[in-house]
């Protein structure tokens, strides 16, 4: 097969690529190592950015995320036994919206499929070559049957867990990261969520976050430790926990738990993102922690960025933007993991903790919660900064 650009990857990353390209008249393989309905069913992040939603709405995928997302003007912070709404839509004019990443990826899907593009399920053995001579090729097996794409370039959006990032050459990538000493415990729960925003707690007995799907389909999620055991985890006693943490704030309904699963929390970064003609793009170049709301995100901003790059180098012969791909993503990327991680410390009990830290902790909420500058902070970094 012979294409301009073999994406590797159909998560929000090589799907949203795909459709960026389409729209520039650039050719594109997608191979993906999954069935369809396994990455269409694949609970994951939920909170789109405002750009996020105007960008898919501009890209023709928006119509039903319009109607059925839910468009939200702030987050509500729970602590000292009250919410405090901090609203983005007053202070900077911006909001957020809860869709979730399954959506989005059967939204885009459906659209390039519709539109003829070619993306492969259920591949495997995929590797790749000649990224640094300048002739990328991406071997693999589809149907029992050995293929090859001859490609420009390759675009590794493979996520954490992919081939890309292993292939670039030993040595030459330079790793970033965090590893938290706890996880989330989360659940989908047929059940009204306690507000029709998110509340974020802080609790001594650790972080919850009260999000949702729908008015009816609440996505819950515990601070629990790390290593974790979900038997442990009783739907009784993950109720009552979320009881106990929201703090009598608002009442909690109950529902069937669809979904349980607990996710480990890392800041995860490796530079550069780029070797060569192989350019990686979201999780298979960073990890955020949850907190913050910024995976699926960022894994947007970098295809919008290498999008761009390939526009100018097939429309104007430009190789500029080629060569300054790491650098521009990783200065957004850099941002989203300085507010991850302040997220994630500012709500966190931590083990080697002090009582000092507890005070501290509160005093920040307190302030954020208090000092328009503070809350504009908060504000701008959540619903999304604006793309360089
Ligand atoms: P993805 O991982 O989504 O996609 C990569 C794709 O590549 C996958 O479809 C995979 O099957 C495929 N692939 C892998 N290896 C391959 C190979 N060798 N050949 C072909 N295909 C291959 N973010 C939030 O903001 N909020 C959340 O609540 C949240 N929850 C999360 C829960 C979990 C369990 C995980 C793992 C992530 C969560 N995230 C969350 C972050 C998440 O949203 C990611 O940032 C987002 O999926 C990143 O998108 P991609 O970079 O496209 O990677
Ligand atoms: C979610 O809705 O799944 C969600 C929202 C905000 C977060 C994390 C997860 O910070």
């Amino acid at each position: 097969m012979r294409t301009q650009v073999g994406i590797i990857g159909a998560g929000p990353a090589g799907l949203v690529l795909a459709l960026l390209l389409r729209r520039a008249g650039i050719d594109s393989v997608i191979i993906e190592d999954r069935t369809r309905d396994y990455i269409e069913h694949r609970i994951r992040a939920g909170l789109l950015e405002q750009w996020v939603t105007d960008l898919l709405v501009e890209l023709g995928v928006g119509e039903r995320m319009r109607r059925e997302g839910m468009f939200h003007r702030g987050i509500f912070l729970n602590f000292g036994g009250a919410l405090h709404h901090i609203d983005f839509r007053d202070l900077i004019g911006k909001g957020v919206t809860i869709y979730g990443q399954q959506e989005v990826v059967k939204d885009v899907v459906a659209r390039l499929l519709a539109d003829g593009q070619e993306l492969l399920f259920e591949v495997d053995g995929v590797s790749i070559h000649g990224f640094e001579s300048g002739a990328p090729k991406i071997r693999f097996r589809h149907d029992g049957q050995a293929r090859e794409i001859d490609c420009d370039f390759i675009a590794g959006c493979d996520g954490f867990h992919g081939i890309c990032r292993p292939s670039f050459p030993s040595g030459l990538l330079q790793v970033f990261e965090r590893e938290y000493p706890f996880g989330w415990l989360g659940i989908l729960a047929e059940s009204p969520p306690p507000e029709d925003e998110l509340i974020y707690t802080f609790n001594d007995r650790g972080f919850a976050l009260y999000t949702m799907r729908s008015p009816t389909l609440a996505r819950l999620y515990l601070q629990c430790a790390p290593d974790e055991d979900i038997d442990n985890w009783p739907d009784d006693r993950i109720w009552e926990e979320l009881h106990v943490r929201l703090d009598g704030v608002r009442p909690l309904s109950q529902g069937r738990m669809v979904q349980k699963g607990i996710t480990p929390m890392r800041s995860f970064v490796v530079e550069p993102m780029q070797v060569g003609r192989l350019f990686l793009a979201g999780d298979s170049a960073h990890i955020v922690p949850p907190t913050g709301a910024k995976g699926m995100n960022l894994a947007v901003a970098d295809v919008v960025v290498l999008a761009r790059a390939l526009e100018g180098f097939y429309h104007a012969n430009r190789t500029d933007l080629l060569e300054g791909y790491s650098r521009t993503c990783l200065a957004r990327v850099w941002k989203a993991q300085r507010f991850s991680w302040w997220m994630t410390q500012i709500f966190h009990r931590f083990p080697d903790e002090v009582a000092f830290d507890r005070r501290r902790q509160l005093a920040e909420l307190d302030y954020v919660a208090n000092s328009t500058a503070a809350a504009t902070a908060l504000a701008e970094n959540y619903a999304g900064l604006p793309m360089a």
